[in-house]
């Protein structure tokens, strides 16, 4: 009976709070898993830590930039990192996240290839006691299944990318899109913020898939080409990152088209992007930053260390031009 009564306090004073603070919104910062921290709490060192990496797979130079960016920290750092690659497929992360579970890694750092689908598996580490710390990619998932994101703002990215073409073309035309992995955070978040901002005026010709690859934004490159006039039909393209870029400049170049016939936005800002500015291919990139080790072990640690964190981190970014590249370029890490 106390026990009830308790509960229903507390129910009630949660509520209460709820309402004061808007109803809906998530708590400011997220208790980690289940036990508050890790048996060495609160003295866990790096020394302690063993983070499980699934990578979603090796697709673009951003994912090579951000694989080696975990391989490093974990390196200077002094904690233990288990590293598998996907390969583009869910059920190899999972599968992966499985083991990691098994092996009863300290936390999980999970690059989802997908938003949805992670329920099952998230709430396995949950129940494990392990945080999850879902980094770059979201999830769908219900924010109670995992501690924290780390990432950037995809959604920001496209309206970015958005106001490009409005600059351009302030009178309308017509467009396409070359977008990433269909179903994917990154691809998902920048076709909503690109439709955002674009202006009315502005037609969207159709939208394909390249799964955020160089490869596979050939043929998708082609096809278009050979369905649509390029200057004609089409006055620029939005290309979801700059892997994709380079495989639609090669189909372009195949084309005939030249260096500036087209008005072309990418994202990412590898140094693929920056030669292609140089080059007069793309007139502007959108900078992802792909280098989020180190903050996702600074909060890895605070997690063992049963530390509250901020829920969701997002990355500060800019945008690029041709006219800075030149100089920029030597600078660029990835
Ligand atoms: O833009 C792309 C990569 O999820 C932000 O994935 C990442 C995206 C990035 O393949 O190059």
């Amino acid at each position: 009976m106390f026990r009830f009564k308790t509960l229903a306090f507390l129910v009630i004073v949660a509520a209460l709070v709820l309402t004061a603070c808007g109803g809906a919104k998530a708590p400011a910062t997220q208790a980690p898993a289940a036990g508050g921290g890790a048996k060495c709490a609160p003295n866990c060192t790096f020394k302690d830590m063993t983070m499980c990496y699934p990578q979603l797979g090796a697709e673009s130079d951003w994912r090579t930039a951000n694989s080696a960016s975990f391989k490093s920290e974990a390196e200077k750092d002094g904690f233990k990192l288990v590293f598998s690659d996907a390969q583009q497929h869910q059920e190899n992360q999972i599968s992966a996240i499985r083991t990691c579970i098994q092996q009863g890694v300290s936390v999980i750092a999970l690059p989802p290839v997908v938003e949805d689908g992670w329920e099952a598996v998230l709430t396995e580490a949950k129940n494990a006691g392990i945080p999850v710390i879902i980094v770059d990619r979201s999830v769908s998932a219900d924010k109670s299944l995992y501690a924290a994101h780390i990432g950037s703002d995809m959604v920001l990215e496209g309206e970015r990318a958005a106001a490009e073409f409005n600059k351009k073309f302030p009178n309308g035309g017509a467009i396409l899109e070359l977008s990433g992995t269909t179903g994917s955070g990154a691809a998902v978040g920048r076709a909503k913020g690109f439709r955002n901002k674009l202006n009315a005026n502005i037609k969207i010709l159709d939208s394909q898939t390249g799964n955020f690859t160089r490869a596979e934004a050939v043929p998708v490159m082609q096809a278009f080409l050979q369905k649509y006039k390029a200057g004609t039909d089409f006055q620029g393209i939005f290309i979801h990152n700059d892997d994709m870029g380079l495989g639609a400049i090669e189909a372009l170049k195949a084309a005939g088209v030249k260096p500036g016939d087209l008005f072309i936005v990418s994202v990412d800002g590898t140094r693929g992007g920056f030669q292609a500015m140089i080059d007069g291919w793309f007139q502007a990139d959108v900078e992802c930053n792909p280098l989020l080790g180190p903050q996702v072990a600074e909060m890895a640690l605070k997690l063992m260390n049963g530390q509250s964190v901020d829920p969701e981190v997002l990355t500060n970014e800019t945008v690029y031009y041709p006219d800075k590249a030149a100089e920029q370029i030597k600078d660029r890490q990835y």
